[in-house]
């Protein structure tokens, strides 16, 4: 069988977008050179003296890991020289990246993305993964600014993913079905593996950091008891699994079928993630795959954003079961009122 490249795929897409010169198939084919050669520094993080952290923190006051600024780099880099982007947010830059060059003159694009995340997981060789989402500016000229970013998830003009797990794979939405791309090293090429990805409409996996339960909302715990209740008509107890990579966590369950769960917690109490570079563009992805993606009440793709770095509790995945962790929320706080 022959193969398809991401590049050949893009290309032939491009027609999908009426307006579109091929700007953004320019962008995402930038984004996935960037990330063979993150994927490359992965696979050797064991060889050479690229792991473990430099010893500074970043924004959000976590260690940073060396993969963390090596990936935060590559992709600036990949993006400046590209021209079509005019800023990048990052999740390892407290502020934004203006591009204003001469080949970024008639960029149309931004990108927020988070360059490695998972970070706690790559001293350990387990996967870690990019998260990206790319917006069209608002702003006229020059190089972009905070509002070019502070849009819906709804204007996402395309999202995606890599994880570098045991193969590498890169998965994107640009609003027209979920596709998944698998690196064949031998051609060092993402060839297409994963045609119209859709997550099963219910699961049996369960992803949470368990570590955190009596910090969690009731209405979190209860849904965790329900999924640990056993019940033959609904095939629980159902599995418990989970990385510690979001996007490792998110693509299992896209395959599978299941739930991610980040909540607020008494520690974080307005969740963990962060809304721009990690759950607007997973949100994408899964609604576009047929799931859903909720902050426990409301849609994520409708959140308003003011932050940069603001931060949302995420319920993500197949819609039945998040449907259900909805309902032990309501519940919940229903009873908390009375
Ligand atoms: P990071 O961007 O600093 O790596 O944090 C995001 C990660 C997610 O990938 C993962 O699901 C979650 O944080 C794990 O957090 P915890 O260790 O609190 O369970
Ligand atoms: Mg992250």
């Amino acid at each position: 069988m022959r193969v398809k490249t991401l590049g050949q795929f893009i290309i032939e897409k491009q027609a999908d977008f009426q307006y579109a010169k091929g700007e953004l198939s320019r962008l995402l084919r930038d984004i996935g050179i960037a990330a063979k050669i993150v994927n490359r520094e992965v696979n050797k993080a064991g060889l050479v003296e690229i792991l473990g952290e430099t010893g500074e923190t970043n924004v959000q006051g976590e260690k940073v890991k060396k993969l963390d600024v090596f990936a935060n780099e590559q992709f600036i880099a990949a993006l400046k020289a590209g021209g079509e982007c005019c800023a990048i947010a990052s999740e390892e830059n407290e502020e934004i990246i203006p591009i204003d060059s001469e080949v970024s003159k008639n960029a149309k694009y931004v990108v927020a993305i988070d360059p490695l995340d998972g970070s706690s997981n790559i001293d350990v060789n387990v996967s870690v993964g990019t998260i990206f989402a790319i917006y069209r500016r608002i702003t006229l000229k020059g190089g972009g600014k905070n509002e070019d970013f502070f849009q819906r998830g709804t204007e996402q003009i395309a999202a995606g993913y890599i994880i570098y797990g045991s193969s590498a794979m890169l998965v994107y939405t640009t609003g027209k079905g979920v596709n998944g791309f698998t690196l064949d090293p031998s051609i060092g090429e993402f060839c297409l593996s994963h045609p119209n990805l859709t997550i099963p409409k219910n699961g049996k996996i369960y992803s949470v950091n368990e570590g955190n339960y009596l910090h969690f909302p009731d209405g979190v715990k209860k849904y965790i008891k329900y999924c640990q209740a056993e019940d033959a008509a609904t095939s629980r107890p159902y599995s418990s699994r989970y990385i510690g990579s979001g996007v490792a966590d998110i693509h299992r369950n896209l395959i599978l079928g299941g739930i991610y769960i980040y909540p607020t917690t008494t520690k974080s109490p307005k969740g963990k993630l962060r809304l721009l570079y990690e759950c607007n563009p997973l949100a994408f992805i899964i609604e576009q795959a047929g799931g859903k993606a909720t902050d426990g009440v409301k849609r994520i793709l409708e959140k308003e954003i003011t932050e940069l770095h603001q931060r949302t509790p995420l319920f993500i995945g197949s819609e039945e079961m998040v449907d259900k962790a909805m309902e032990f929320l309501k519940a919940s706080v229903a009873l908390e009122s009375k």
